[in-house]
């Protein structure tokens, strides 16, 4: 008698789960991630997550392995073969600069700055780039707005994000003696502007990577995960990584009590 009551109720849940995914749909925040890996044999590595909402962007990136105490610049660039170089493009010199990249990640459209403009003329505002640490640590996290069709490529997948800066001679600083004259900027070493990390932003599945149902829809990765039986615990769970249906997530435990 007792066992068929929980029978029942244990079938109830997965409907009330399914239900209310209509209302997290309707969200248009779309999330993109990059693994950013070396260029210029930097040895440098980091990830970036973005998250778009409308026009307006947020973006966290940690990279490790960039010259230590020095401004990175970092950018969206947009318009390219959305990829990133092979080291074959780099010039006879071995070193690959930024305009030799661009013809697999575009030109810079969004700089990632600190604060102030992040527009394109803020490409190589240095003073406004964050600074690796001690250790060559680089941790960004801004939100700000974009143009409409800076905000339309990045939800399409077109963005590839790029740091800048390399010691080719190993001095620990940007210098001239390490490359020459920046193709960018004269003013500038090489080294300060030649790209040390690229990766390409591309969307994550919605529902997010935890969820380890690539390339579903939400209310799809529901039914996924309820039609292998994961049961009870995994629908709780799957509602508290989606972070979108709290109220339900809360029920479901209150009956878990009452069980
Ligand atoms: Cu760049």
């Amino acid at each position: 008698m007792h066992s068929r009551r929980i029978g029942v109720v244990a079938l109830a849940i997965p409907m009330a789960l399914y239900a209310p995914a209509a209302p997290a749909l309707a969200d248009d925040t779309t999330q993109l991630h990059a693994d950013l890996t070396q260029l210029n044999d930097t040895g440098a590595t980091g990830t970036a997550e973005v998250s778009i909402s409308g026009t307006e962007v947020t973006v966290d990136i940690t990279s490790h392995g960039l010259l230590a105490g020095q401004p990175h610049a970092q950018h969206f660039h947009i318009g390219g073969s959305n990829t990133c170089p092979d080291m074959s493009a780099a010039g006879e010199d071995g070193r690959l600069n930024t305009t030799e990249g661009a013809p697999s990640y575009g030109p810079i459209k969004t700089s990632l700055t600190t604060e102030g403009d992040t527009s394109a003329d803020s490409g190589l505002a240095v003073d406004r780039m964050p600074a690796a640490d001690a250790d060559g640590s680089v941790s960004y996290s801004r939100t700000f707005e974009v143009p409409e069709d800076v905000a339309a490529s990045v939800k399409a997948g077109e963005a590839v994000i790029v740091q800048h800066g390399v010691d080719y001679n190993g001095n620990g600083e940007y210098d001239f003696d390490g490359g020459g004259e920046s193709e960018l900027d004269e003013s500038l070493p090489t080294e300060a502007t030649d790209p040390a990390t690229c990766g390409q932003l591309t969307p994550a599945p919605e529902g997010g990577m935890a969820a380890g149902a690539g390339g579903m829809t939400a209310s799809e990765a529901d039914m996924a995960l309820l039609a292998v039986g994961t049961g009870l615990v995994a629908a709780a769970g799957t509602a508290a990584v989606f972070g979108l249906r709290r109220s339900r997530a809360a029920e479901v435990s209150g009956r878990d009590a009452v069980l």
